[in-house]
């Protein structure tokens, strides 16, 4: 359709994306096979039938199951290979990766396997598709201070090629203050912060990410606007919140798309932006969230024009990069 070519002719950047949420049940049969690992499913069917999810933590349970068949370097290229041809199908010019890389050292998977793999994957995109990326090394909240202070020194020898660090897996019981000093030692070797705040956690929950982490942008941040005080802060300080309708919509964090406040978050002033958290699992890639939440809201072109602007704004891209987009 008309509004399907407009979104995907819209040169926009892809600023909260798990590379591990980008595995299709496809790609899982196939490296169940290659590598000789037993998955619960019986076909791709099987898999597809088991993504109904009630909450985040139901996600995550079959998210970390199915990132078990990723062993070697060539599966982690694969997986973002197979990402950024679809990015890159939906108009990515620039895509901020993020990994969980305890989800895999805890299993015996090297540091180093993953991202070499990602980042042979992220050489390949701009020399084939011309886009630029970074990796966002994500620290699990459900695991210790003590874990996360070990993965970033795991990582010491590739600080160079990532970007930033970001903090994911089940928000309640986990608060940003839980992880205040390993993110400032992230900031003291250079990385920018983000973190998740506000999917399912309480608006208490953003201000401890921007007083205690201090952070560049929120993941989600849909909980900020049950409070005044913080969406006025927000808007005030340009904070960029990443958003993801479809997520959103499957995890339940919005009970329709239809009641899904994108649009007010920017009639607020916010700086939000459209992403596709993990879009193997959630139905939808970059294009697919545009579009249901142009449809279900009712955007305009101008709004849609808004959220691609505001996703180049808010990367971790250097100033003159960011310029040359808008
Ligand atoms: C995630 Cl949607 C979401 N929330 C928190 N942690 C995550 N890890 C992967 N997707
Ligand atoms: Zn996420």
């Amino acid at each position: 359709t008309d509004l399907d070519s407009f979104i995907r002719a819209l040169p926009k950047a892809e600023l909260h994306l798990h590379i591990e949420g980008s595995l299709e049940p496809e790609l899982m049969f196939a490296l169940a096979e290659r590598n000789g690992v037993a998955i619960p499913y019986a076909s791709v069917e099987d898999v597809r039938a088991a993504y109904a999810f009630g909450n985040l933590q139901d996600f995550l349970d079959i998210y970390y199951a199915g990132a078990d068949v990723l062993r070697t370097s060539r599966d982690f290229h694969d997986l973002a290979a197979a990402y950024f041809d679809r990015a890159a199908a939906d108009g990515v010019v620039h895509a901020e990766l993020m990994f969980d890389p305890q989800t895999h050292t805890d299993r015996g998977i090297p540091f180093a396997t993953v991202v070499e793999g990602l980042l042979s994957a992220m050489a390949d995109a701009q020399a084939r598709h011309g886009i630029s990326s970074a990796l966002i090394l994500s620290f699990l909240r459900h695991l210790s201070e003590e874990a996360a202070f070990a993965t970033l020194a795991t990582a010491d020898p590739w600080l160079d090629r990532i970007a930033a660090v970001g903090l994911d897996s089940s928000e309640n019981g986990h608060p940003p203050e839980k992880f205040a000093r390993v993110f400032a030692a992230a900031a003291a070797k250079g990385l920018r912060l983000t973190a998740h705040a506000g999917e399912e956690g309480p608006p208490a929950y953003v201000y401890q990410a921007l007083d205690l982490l201090h952070v560049d942008r929120i993941d989600h941040g849909n909980r900020a606007l049950e409070d005044d005080a913080l969406v006025d802060r927000l808007v005030r300080e340009g904070m960029t919140l990443t958003v993801c309708p479809l997520s959103n919509l499957k995890l339940c964090v919005v009970p329709d798309l239809a009641d899904h406040p994108i649009d007010r978050m920017l009639d607020l002033g916010l700086r939000a932006t459209i992403n596709s958290d993990d879009p193997a699992y959630f139905g939808g890639y970059i294009a697919d969230n545009y579009r249901a939440a142009a449809t279900a809201r009712g955007l305009t072109r101008a709004q849609l024009v808004q959220l691609a602007r505001n996703s180049f704004i808010g990367s971790f891209l250097p100033a003159d990069a960011i310029a040359a987009h808008l």
